[in-house]
């Protein structure tokens, strides 16, 4: 893979994607809003084998410090617009992989930044992690997707408060609130990401994706999340996986998946 803000190995079935802007605390620009959409519609699709993605931040201060602000200026309506758009492209591209995508967050994830983990599937935050949407400190508000996602996992209040004050909360109050799912060590995020990327590999993948599909409804105002669960629940149980699945339980041994 050929990036100049990403870099990325592949090992053992896992794509660790770092955001590779450490002087500007890995700032999401343009390029690298691009180059996430390359990733996640070209490149990713190309790995064989490919369980699980881990999405992280080059150095030890920060994930995402935030959109790149020094891009703002020279924006207009218009080409703020195609901006938005973008961001959201990359970001919905995220949240709907078929395979899971954690954030490893090991320092500041701050206005894209926690927009970013927030389209994660998962979140692992280091202990001096630090998430906010400080938009409001430039006159501007969350323009990829954090006034709807940030609502969903803390609820309203919290997330007007956040959206309005321009807090930062640290890793143990996003635990408390139910924006991260755990929180390690410094220095152990992506460690304890892998490991949680190592266990869902154990499962049928086809499963995993459905999975995804369907928890993502819940959220989609134009999908019927039931009826989708019924439809997936039918095209799973249909997969040789399924049939493997329970032939492996009732055998006594661990299953083995093909991924169809
Ligand atoms: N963009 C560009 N550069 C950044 C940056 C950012 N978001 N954050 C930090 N940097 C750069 C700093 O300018 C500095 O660069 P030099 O001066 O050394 O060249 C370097 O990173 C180190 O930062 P500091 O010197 O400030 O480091 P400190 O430890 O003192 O402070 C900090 C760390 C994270 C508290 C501070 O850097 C900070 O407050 N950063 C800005 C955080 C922030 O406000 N983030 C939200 C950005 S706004 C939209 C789409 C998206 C968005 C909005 C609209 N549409 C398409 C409409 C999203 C907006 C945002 O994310």
């Amino acid at each position: 893979m050929n990036f100049t803000n990403l870099l990325t190995t592949f090992e053992n079935g896992i794509l660790l994607v770092t955001i590779n802007r450490e002087k500007a605390l890995n700032a999401l620009n343009q390029q690298t809003i691009s180059e996430l959409i390359k990733l996640f519609t070209e490149d990713a699709l190309m790995l064989q084998g490919l369980k699980g993605v881990i999405i992280t931040g080059a150095g030890e201060k920060a994930f995402v410090a935030g959109a790149d602000i020094k891009e703002f200026s020279k924006l207009d309506a218009e080409s703020g617009k195609i901006f938005a758009r973008r961001g959201h492209e990359a970001f919905n591209l995220i949240e709907n992989f078929d395979k899971p995508v954690i954030a490893a967050v090991n320092g500041f994830a701050l206005g894209g930044g926690c927009e970013l983990a927030m389209a994660c599937h998962m979140r692992v935050a280091g202990e001096k992690a630090r998430f906010g949407q400080p938009e409001v400190n430039l006159g501007i508000i969350a323009g990829y997707g954090g006034t709807q996602r940030l609502t969903r996992y803390v609820g309203k209040a919290k997330s007007m408060e956040l959206h309005l004050t321009a807090d930062m909360i640290k890793a143990d109050e996003a635990l408390r609130l139910g924006l991260v799912n755990h929180v390690v060590p410094v220095g152990e995020e992506v460690t304890k990401a892998k490991e949680i990327l190592a266990k869902v590999a154990t499962k049928g993948p086809v499963a995993i994706a459905k999975a995804i599909e369907c928890i993502n409804a819940y959220y989609k105002k134009n999908v019927n999340g039931f009826d989708l669960e019924i439809e997936s629940f039918g095209d799973c149980i249909d997969t040789e996986d399924a049939k493997e699945g329970a032939t492996a339980f009732v055998e006594k041994r661990a299953a083995n998946f093909k991924g169809r």
